[in-house]
Formats: C-alpha cells, structure tokens, sequence
C-alpha cells in the first residue's frame, strides 16, 4: 500500500516553544487535564467527507483540491480513500472518524447495487480498524445529496422517496453498527421548505418523527446500544430547517416521545447561524440532559452561511470544553472536525496544517476550561449571584412552601427590593476570563 502524504510523518507533540508547523504545540495525547487523558477528555474524529472528499468546489468554481486519491475506478478510489483516512488519523494520533454513507462508497445503478459495494468498503474498513484500533464515533445517511432528495427525505411530500429514505437510514445504521460507531446522526439536509405555500408543516413533522422512531426501534433490535443525535442547524439548504437550534429540536423531541433516545450534536457554525453562541447552544443542550457531541468548527462573524472553517478562536474553544467538562466529559460523542480547509488551502499538506490548528485550539481550550474551573472565581460569582435561592424565601419557593399569597405578603412587608441587587460585573468577568487565558 502507497503511503499518501510522503515527507509528512507521524506529527510530534513538541510543546509551546517550537515553531515547527508539523508539530503539536499544545495538543500532548497522553497529558492529564482535569483527571484524563487529553486524548480521551477531546475525543478527536476525522470527518469523511470534508477530509477525503471535499476537493474545494464552489458555487463559483471547480474543485482546487486533487482528491481522487490516484484512482479512477469508483471502488478502487472509494479503497484508496480509506487507507488515506487511515494514514491522516495515524500521522494525527485521531482515534475516530464519522461518515455518511455515500462518503465512503458513492451510489451505483440500483438500491441493491449501492449496499453490496457499501458492503465491500465496510469489509475494508472494518479490517483497517481491526489493524489499528481506529474507531468510529458515528455515522450518518446521504439524504440530501441525490435530486431525489430535493423536496426533502423524511419530510418529503412523496411517501416513495418516504420509504427510499427509510431503506437508505436502515442500511447506514447497520453500517454504523458494523464498525462499532456509538452515534448516529440525523442531521436534516433537505427536511425544512423553502414556501410555506406549498408546505404540510404538521404532516412533514409528524412524518419525521415516524422515521426517527423507526430507526431508534430497528437499531435497538439489532444490537445498537449507542446514541442517537440530532444535529439543529437553522437554514442551508433550505430557507428553514425544521431542526432550527437545540430549543426547537427539544420541543420535537418532546412532542414526539424521542427524548429518551435522542442527544444534541452541536455544530459552532450552524450555532452562529441561529444567532446563537456555540456556548448557548451546548449550555442549553446541558442544561436538559441532551448533550451529546460536537462538530467542530468555526463560522465567520461577516459571512452568513456556513464556512465550517477549521476552529482556531481559543476564546471559543474554551467555552465549548467548560461546558463539557461542566457536562461531565464526553460519553458516546467527542469532537468531530465537521471542517474543511480554505478553497485556497489546496495542497495536501494543508490537511495537516487544519487538523493541527484545531486539535491545538481544542487543547488550549480543554487546559483554559479547567483553569477556569480549578481557579473558581467565575463559578463562585454565579453561585453568589443566586444565593438568596439557598436560604429563606428563597429557598421557601424552591422547596413549595410559598404561594403567591404568601409571597404578596412578604412583598408588602419587606417593601421595595432593588437596593439588594448586586452588579451582574459583566466586565469584571470578562477581564477574570482574559486573566485566565492569558497567565497560562
Ligand atoms: C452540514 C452538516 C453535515 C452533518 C452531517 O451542514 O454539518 O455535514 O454534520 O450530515
Ligand atoms: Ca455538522
Ligand atoms: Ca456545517
């Protein structure tokens, strides 16, 4: 087997002071934050289809990027495509990967064709990971991509595209199971609409629900012990995805009895989209139990679509792992590079400069989310803010034992309240966080 990235090796943690680009600076696998591992506390996953497929194409322009891998012949390439994602996860110390199905094996003539060479490429990686213990976090379906789709896949208003997807799901999910993958995701490509003029919102949603719950009940029965993750994204493609943000998708959930089965994969860029901050979106996911895992990446705060550039803002990173860590760490999920380089990254080499940059941006990030925590200051100032919820009325309301009549009462005898509110110290923090950050 050919080695693809000749001159690149296995890339060296070489600490702060280097100033060799192959090199780790921050990201050191074995070193202990808060109790683990960095390697086990960040969970790393390359995704398929950026990494191995993604060649740079736009709405403007041609791919810039070669990533046909040296061959011609669809199953060949589809190969080739696996021993380089091997090599990248190797030379990167990355321990998982995630996929869509057609990532690894593009569609043929027929349905029948599609699975049986799905099936050969499985075999392939399965093989490899026997080989080298890679793992896979989770695995998704295409429903997007073919013009099939283009009404939407779950939602679609046609039942026979209804069951295509249905049957497409159902041999993803087995895919998944085959190679060990403890998520599967359902991110909504095309489930959303463009007009509500020629939309049935309520029969869409309700045939959704019908979907997940069938492959929640189908994955159980053979075997699937892992997690299901929806991951909420507001727009592109469709003008209104119905899978908004993490409320909206709870409220789904909810209403459809998918609560138990289902977590939040939580994307930085669709995040901004919502007019969200990544951190609300993992907050609000923590907050209902629903955390799940995290695609990785960063949008740009000029641009409104998602650019699913590689996360380079520590300020972000560090607020994402203090929510993990307040999360309790990863379970199932981890920190999947839902990330491509800039069209004008094109060289191969490029891969490695991505993949470090953010691996070393998630490392800052785990280390200044713990020196939050172990410093203390910020979570002390939140737990004071709310003390009057430990003791008296407080604690009263909390405990059930004050009615609004009794509450009226201790309102007129106590008499105007604003002299007891402190300053929320928005700035304070904000400089406490900047001193957290910057006396590492
Ligand atoms: C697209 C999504 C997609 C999902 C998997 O914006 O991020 O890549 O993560 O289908
Ligand atoms: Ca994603
Ligand atoms: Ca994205």
């Amino acid at each position: 087997m050919s080695e693809f990235f000749k001159g690149i090796g296995k890339i060296p943690f070489e600490g702060k002071d280097s100033k060799n680009p192959l090199a780790f600076k921050h990201y050191n696998p074995d070193e202990i934050v808060g109790g683990k591992t960095m390697r086990e506390q960040l969970k790393f996953a390359l995704s398929w289809w950026h990494t191995m497929g993604g060649d740079g194409t736009d709405m403007f322009g041609c791919g810039t990027t070669d990533k046909t891998w040296g061959e011609s012949d669809s199953v060949a390439r589809a190969k080739a495509k696996v021993d380089a994602a091997f090599e990248i996860m190797d030379k990167l110390s990355i321990d998982y990967f995630c996929f869509h199905d057609r990532d690894l094996s593009p569609e043929y003539g027929s349905l029948a064709e599609t699975n049986a060479k799905l099936d050969e490429i499985t075999d392939y990686i399965k093989a490899k990971q026997a080989e080298t213990g890679k793992k896979c976090l989770w695995g998704t379906a295409k429903c997007f991509d073919h013009p099939r789709f283009m009404h939407g896949a779950g939602t679609s208003p046609s039942a026979d595209v209804f069951a295509f997807s249905a049957a497409q799901i159902k041999k993803a999910v087995e895919a998944t199971v085959k190679l060990g993958g403890n998520g599967y995701v359902f991110w909504g490509g095309r489930e959303g609409y463009e007009t509500l003029l020629n939309t049935n919102m309520g029969l869409e949603q309700d045939n959704m629900a019908r979907l997940m719950k069938m492959t929640v009940e189908y994955a159980r029965s053979i075997g699937y012990k892992g997690d299901f993750y929806i991951e909420p994204k507001p727009k592109e493609p469709t003008k209104h995805q119905y899978d908004f943000d993490t409320a909206t998708v709870l409220g789904f959930l909810r209403k459809y009895g998918l609560d138990k089965d289902f977590k939040m994969n939580i994307e930085a860029n669709h995040a901004t989209l919502a007019q969200h901050t990544f951190q609300h979106e993992l907050r609000v996911a923590r907050e209902n139990g629903v955390f799940g895992s995290i695609d990785a990446n960063q949008g740009d705060t000029l641009l409104g679509w998602d650019t699913d550039q590689f996360p380079t803002n520590v300020y972000e990173t560090a607020l994402c792992m203090y929510e993990v860590l307040k999360a309790g760490g990863f379970t199932n999920g981890g920190l999947n590079f839902d990330a491509k380089a800039r069209r004008g990254s094109f060289e191969l080499e490029d891969i490695f400069h991505s993949y470090i940059a953010g691996m070393d941006a998630f490392a800052l990030g785990l280390k200044i989310a713990q020196k939050m925590i172990d410093d203390g200051r910020i979570d002390k100032f939140v737990a004071d803010r709310y003390a009057s919820w430990t003791t008296g009325i407080g604690k009263d309301i909390i405990d059930g034992k004050a009615d609004m009549a009794a509450l009226e009462k201790y309102a007129l005898e106590k008499g105007e309240v604003v002299d007891s509110l402190g300053s929320g110290r928005q700035e304070m923090l904000e400089n406490i966080m900047n001193d957290i950050m910057f006396s590492l």
